[in-house]
């Protein structure tokens, strides 16, 4: 073992969700080490006792995917770990790492990825840490870890030979123990726990017609053995199924701008029944039926709505949470059941505390995330498999169930406009003015539209009581319309501007226009108050989901 000397290196605060950046900065030597003695640093690789800790470890692939987890096995070794489990090859999907870590009861993990951000030599990799109960690190633990990094002094290294990731079982590095696991069987396990597979398998026999696209990322493996080995999907369902180090130099993000190819299939003729795509890590989810693109805010509440009628949810649901900026879709749903919904900043790492205590049960971000408390991760096959559960139940076509869906509800139209790569000084420019002008906006009209209420979202966690502040610009209207602007925290190019966009409509008319239209008075007023323009030159988004 050796403990090598380093010094703090500036940058090192994890975003939204763990720390990317480009991969050749965490290629940078010390980079990597740093952060992860400083995760070691502040989580502890010993219990109270003096025992060591067990991890869970594991990545979706991406370039560097496999170097960097020798050296995160290393470390743990001379950091004094008991055990890590670690999916054969280091690779492991999001929600995979997070069941493995509950399912062994260990005491977290880490996961490399950069999600839906491309990788490959000069794109993105990161790296985040998931706590005891598969959630990402709450904002406390990242603040700490991002603390240690600026004070790091020296990090601890087993020199030793590479250890072989390629074959299930186990071996040892040190004295730590190294359990190699077959990345899908647990989770392929747990899906088949929570839904309906003869009811699914029946339907695809009946002659249902999917196409899967995983986008060359890392739910191929997992695809393949539940959608055509389990469930009996035809073969060729799914697409782009094997996980490359480059995503095959895809933009593995599952919206209809980066997954064309499947929205072409899906609009066009001879369409499949059913598509879905995921992205690099596997936690997020686009579905979308022939001629009928579900937005991911509809996706929550139709989820929601329809749960019950698959076994794992048959008992109904204990709550609905949903992120800021996800349209009030769910919340609707939430009131029809009876049940509480909630409200919480973007990221994942919101929603643990209202799954841990039980508040919720299924929750949504209108970033293409769904999840529930099966994991402490948003889970884009979980979402698809709920929706073929729920399409082999009800026997309709995805648009017919959306159509219900708003004739009952009325419909939240909704789009999200990203501005990308934009210079942060602008960036923060912009939204800097747009705070201060905050409290003279109530009662202003343009575009017709009245502001009723204007802030920054701020959340106090229902249940330990800690609050964050700044989450994202909300602009509401007398009419139930909606604004919100906020800056990205997983890009790591300049800024990306959010800006999200939302209107009801009560039906029971105009439930079926282009959101794009519907949308476009409020389009425009948010292009008036927070000065899109005079600020960043962009007069339209780079990409429109
Ligand atoms: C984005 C999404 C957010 C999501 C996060 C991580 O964050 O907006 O909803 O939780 O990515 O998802 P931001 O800060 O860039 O808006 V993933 O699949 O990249 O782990
Ligand atoms: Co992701």
């Amino acid at each position: 073992m050796t403990t090598i000397s380093t010094k703090p290196i500036a940058g090192q605060k994890p975003g939204t969700s763990g720390l990317r950046k480009k991969t050749p900065v965490f290629m940078a030597p010390h980079y990597l080490e740093n952060f992860v003695q400083s995760i070691f640093d502040v989580v502890g690789t010993r219990t109270q006792d003096g025992r060591g800790k067990t991890f869970v470890l594991g990545g979706d692939g991406r370039y560097f995917n496999d170097t960097a987890a020798q050296v995160i096995l290393r470390m743990a070794a001379a950091n004094g770990a008991h055990r890590v489990i670690i999916g054969q090859g280091a690779l492991l999907s999001t929600p995979a790492a997070s069941h493995l870590i509950r399912l062994n009861k260990t005491d977290g993990g880490i996961i490399m990825s950069a999600s839906h951000n491309p990788g490959g030599p000069n794109e993105d990799f990161g790296v985040k840490f998931n706590m005891s109960n598969g959630g990402p690190a709450p904002e406390g633990v990242t603040e700490a870890m991002y603390k240690r990094t600026t004070e790091i002094t020296a990090y601890h290294i087993l020199e030793t030979a590479d250890i072989d990731l390629s074959k299930i079982g186990r071996t040892a590095v040190g004295e730590m123990i190294v359990d190699v696991v077959d990345p899908v069987s647990d989770y392929a396990a747990l899906m088949e726990s929570l839904f309906d597979f003869p009811a699914i398998s029946a339907m695809f026999k009946g002659g249902f017609r999917m196409r899967m696209d995983s986008m060359c990322a890392i739910t191929g493996p997992y695809a393949v053995e539940i959608l055509e080995k389990r469930l009996g999907a035809a073969a060729g369902t799914c697409v782009n199924a094997t996980p490359l180090p480059d995503f095959g130099g895809m933009h593995p993000d599952p919206n209809p701008t980066w997954a064309k190819a499947l929205m072409d299939e899906m609009f066009g003729p001879n369409a499949p029944d059913f598509g879905a795509a995921s992205d690099g890590d596997g936690d997020r989810n686009m579905v979308v039926g022939a001629g009928a693109y579900v937005s991911p805010s509809d996706s929550l509440a139709v989820l929601a709505a329809n749960a019950h009628l698959a076994p794992g949810y048959k008992a109904g649901l204990k709550g609905v949470a949903r992120s800021m900026p996800t349209s009030a879709a769910a919340d609707r749903v939430a009131a029809s059941l009876g049940i509480a919904s909630y409200e919480t900043p973007t990221g994942w790492k919101f929603f643990g505390n209202l799954l841990d205590a039980g508040r919720a049960t299924i929750c949504g971000e209108e970033s293409f995330g769904t999840g529930s408390d099966h994991v402490r991760e948003k889970d884009g096959l979980w979402a698809i498999l709920l929706w073929l559960n729920i399409l082999a139940v009800r026997k309709q076509s995805v648009a017919a169930i959306l159509a219900e869906h708003w004739a009952k509800f009325g419909r939240n139209y909704y789009s999200r406009h990203d501005f990308e790569a934009i210079a942060s000084d602008k960036a923060d420019a912009m939204m800097a003015e747009l705070r201060g002008a905050l409290a003279t906006l109530p009662g202003t009209t343009l575009e017709g539209l009245t502001v009723q209420a204007a802030d920054d979202f701020a959340y106090t966690d229902p249940v330990d009581g800690s609050i964050s502040k700044a989450q994202g610009v909300r602009i509401l209207f007398e009419d139930g319309s909606r604004i919100v602007l906020r800056l990205s925290g997983t890009g790591t190019e300049g800024a990306t501007l959010r800006l999200y966009l939302e209107r009801y409509a009560a039906g029971p008319d105009g439930l079926d226009l282009d959101p794009q239209m519907a949308l476009a008075p409020v389009i425009r007023a948010a292009h008036t108050l927070a000065q899109i323009e005079s600020f960043t030159g962009r007069v339209a988004p780079d990409v429109i989901t």
